[in-house]
């Protein structure tokens, strides 16, 4: 029996006056919410919030009072709802949002400011230079007004800004502004709220592929460009038909190393209706991996659901046939998924709030043209150390459970300048240790002969291959492609890449790495670029 039927049967609710909206928070050491596990383990457990339940029902209150200490406004804090005309602002949807939240002891996170949906026609009709002023005369007021509130802690600044094959997204945001626009918006945010923690959200990007190795190199960009970006939101609108994303965990972890939170800002998972007990137990399992996802990284701060209740989800109006995609159905009784969600959040160990100690600074030895073996003084942990990662500038060289580690790969007569940083098993990751530089030798030559082409091409996007033959043994090897500046190369195989500026290298993975005389291999890639026709080619070196 849900929590809440509990509640009614007993009268509980009963002594709230019928016109209350808001309650007040259930102490955490008084139930076993999701909120107080969630407490327990220093993350959020949020939900999505419509304002005309809010105002309506007084179950869909109790609920989302009582059950999470998290809330975004499914649409009020939108452009559509807060600047419906120039320069003339309501916020009384928005309020609404925001009062609960303070009556109930939660955290806000604003969604959204900077998006090409939900955003009205008068915005979209503006010419460059007025729609850039448009956009942060709206940033300034929208996150302006919540700039002081202890409770909006946080908020989305840009919305969706990739395809899915990871290219950017060609709104109207883009085709007038190109994507300047997204360092602009952060800064802007950054003006109107100092305080606030500031994200960029998106779609299909939670498991490593295409369209999140868009948004890490994104963001990898932005911090490197010193523009104010925080967080990062894996939105998390699953389907069981289509299976679980893969490496969630690992895609958290490699946002969190480039020095960013990350948040599950929008998870629901539907089903083809009706529901089944197969269908529950399989939705109920991805709730438990996306919940785990997220506590196995120190970074990632918390899961927002997308509402909570069947009864109002945009599922079945967007996806004919789909549904039941929550943790209480209509009734507002809980399903398995509210019991995943809740053994995820209630299981395990209490938050390691202590990260290793700093490495000892590497020292070279063995080098050669491709290689060499780093060692270091290892790190101690309160509960013990998992690993290290070997990182040049941003770009992690190699991994090792023990204080040693030998990188492949590398480029000949090439200074390599490293630090070393350790990591425990709750995601915590030590500061930098001092860096080391080392140059590697000249290389010998192998008389490799790199052959290009293009497999496969569409609109925006194609697919490459280079076939390295030679004529003598080689136990490493590498390729540069330097393509025109509108290339970005999405997604690679076979290899490893490293891109500066234009000039894409790829060299050889750890398993093909040896090529014997006359012998040959292959990686592939995937590049986008802006434009349709035969993709440029590569001046190959
Ligand atoms: O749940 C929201 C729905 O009520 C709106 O009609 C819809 C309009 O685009 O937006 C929905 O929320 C979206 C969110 O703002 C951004 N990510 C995708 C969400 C589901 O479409």
């Amino acid at each position: 029996m849900s929590r809440l039927r509990r509640a009614l049967l007993t009268g509980a609710l009963a002594v709230l006056p019928a016109a209350a909206v808001l309650l007040p928070a259930v102490p955490a050491h008084a139930s076993d919410t999701l909120r107080a596990h969630a407490e327990a383990r220093g993350k959020f457990i949020g939900t999505a919030l419509a304002t005309s339940p809010l105002a309506g029902e007084s179950a869909y209150r109790t609920i989302a009072a009582s059950e999470f200490n998290q809330i975004t406004a499914e649409n009020a804090m939108k452009w559509d709802a807060t600047e419906p005309s120039q320069n003339q602002f309501t916020f009384t949807a928005a309020d609404q949002i925001v009062a609960f939240a303070e009556a109930n002891d939660q955290q806000v996170h604003g969604h959204t400011l900077v998006w090409h949906s939900q955003t009205p026609n008068w915005v979209q009709n503006l010419s460059a230079a007025d729609l850039r002023s448009a956009m942060q005369n709206h940033i300034a007021r929208v996150a302006g007004r919540y700039a002081s509130n202890p409770v909006v802690k946080s908020w989305d600044v840009v919305n969706e800004v990739f395809d899915d094959n990871g290219a950017m997204r060609n709104s109207f945001w883009y085709q007038k502004l190109g994507d300047g626009y997204i360092a602009d918006a952060f800064r802007y945010a950054r003006a109107a709220d100092p305080d606030a923690e500031l994200c960029i959200n998106d779609y299909n990007v939670e498991g490593v592929n295409a369209k999140s190795t868009a948004m890490y190199n994104l963001v990898r960009t932005l911090k490197a460009q010193g523009v104010p970006i925080d967080c990062v939101g894996l939105q998390s609108h699953l389907a069981i038909q289509y299976g679980f994303p893969g490496q969630v965990q690992e895609n958290i972890q490699r946002f969190a190393d480039l020095g960013v939170n990350v948040r599950i800002t929008e998870i629901d998972i539907r089903m083809q209706m009706p529901r089944d007990a197969t269908k529950d137990a399989t939705q109920a399992a991805y709730y438990t991996n996306m919940v785990k996802a997220c506590l196995a990284v120190a970074r990632c701060t918390g899961i927002t659901i997308w509402g909570f209740t069947d009864k109002y989800s945009w599922v079945p109006d967007t996806f004919p046939g789909q549904g039941a995609a929550l943790i209480y159905d209509e009734s507002y009784d809980e399903k398995p998924a509210y019991t995943a969600v809740h053994d995820a959040l209630a299981g395990g160990p209490p938050v390691d709030p202590t990260p290793p100690s700093t490495p000892g600074r590497p020292a070279a030895s063995a080098i050669t043209a491709t290689g060499a073996t780093l060692t270091w003084t290892a790190s101690t942990d309160n509960v013990g150390v998992t690993g290290y990662d070997v990182y040049r500038g941003t770009t992690k060289l190699g991994s090792s459970t023990a204080n040693s580690v030998t990188l492949t790969g590398l480029t000949p007569e090439t200074a390599y300048t490293v630090h070393v940083v350790a990591r425990d098993a709750a995601g915590n990751t030590s500061t930098a240790s001092e860096t080391a530089t080392f140059t590697t030798t000249a290389g010998s030559g192998g008389g490799c002969t790199p052959a290009y082409r293009v497999v496969n091409s569409w609109p925006g996007g194609f697919q490459g291959e280079v076939k390295i033959t030679c004529s003598d043994p080689v136990t490493s090897w590498r390729v540069t492609l330097t393509y025109p500046e509108s290339v970005r190369i999405t997604q690679n195989w076979s290899s490893a890449l490293s891109s500066s500026g234009t000039a894409h290298t790829f060299s050889n993975a750890a398993w093909n790495g040896s090529i014997p005389a006359g012998g040959s291999t292959t990686f592939g890639f995937i590049g986008s670029w802006n434009g349709t026709g035969t993709p440029p080619a590569p001046v190959i070196s």
